[in-house]
């Protein structure tokens, strides 16, 4: 009898401690800005964490052009991912990148296509890069891509969620078109993490 009860216990320990393991919660926050026009559209990521390698998605994102426009105006990709650039314009659209993250031997043109027809590629290398087309020259997007498969773009109002981080201490990462990086460290609890964070120019 004690036998059993001593390895229901145990069961029981062992089944809580998988739960609080695969539990994960969000971080929530809000982006202030000092100098920028908008709180919109800023990257936040969390840095590369030791010991974790994150494959290649399996699944492709899309980055359409629409009414000569990049849309999302900022896409954030895990390192890896293969972006389907799509022209869903009457127009032929081009998309090449001058850089990423200021390195000039990373820059790509991907051609000219008509509507309906899309350009793949795929993105290993972690940074950001300006999205032109040299149709139209009014036309500017953004690609991020970043170490994990934990970020998200702010809103207007500048809040952001990253959804379902396990509990850690992590680097939380901005990336944001006109503002300087910025870098602070979260602890993400079972339940999550709320964080503030200050971009400037
Ligand atoms: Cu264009």
């Amino acid at each position: 009898m004690r036998g059993i009860l001593k390895s229901s216990a145990i069961t029981l320990l062992a089944i809580f401690a998988l739960t609080v393991e695969g539990r994960a919660g969000d971080i929530k926050g809000k982006v202030t800005v000092q100098g920028l026009k908008s709180a919109e559209n800023i990257a936040v990521y969390l840095d590369t964490i030791a010991g974790k390698d994150f494959p290649a998605p399996a699944q492709s994102v899309t980055m359409d052009q629409k009414s000569l426009k990049f849309v999302p105006h900022v896409l954030v990709v895990l390192k890896g991912t293969t972006v389907d650039f799509l022209n869903s314009d009457p127009v032929g659209h081009n998309v090449y990148w001058p850089s990423i993250s200021g390195n000039k031997k990373l820059a790509h043109n991907l051609g000219t296509w008509p509507q309906g027809q899309k350009k793949s590629f795929q993105f290993n290398d972690l940074g950001g890069g300006r999205l032109l087309c040299n149709v139209h020259p009014e036309m500017a997007g953004y690609i991020v891509v970043v170490p994990t498969p934990y970020f998200a773009v702010t809103e207007k109002d500048g809040t952001f969620d990253i959804k379902d981080v396990p509990p850690g201490h992590y680097m939380l990462i901005t990336w944001s078109e006109e503002g300087k990086p910025t870098s602070q460290a979260v602890d993400v609890a079972a339940t999550g993490a709320s964080v503030n964070l200050t971009v400037k120019k």
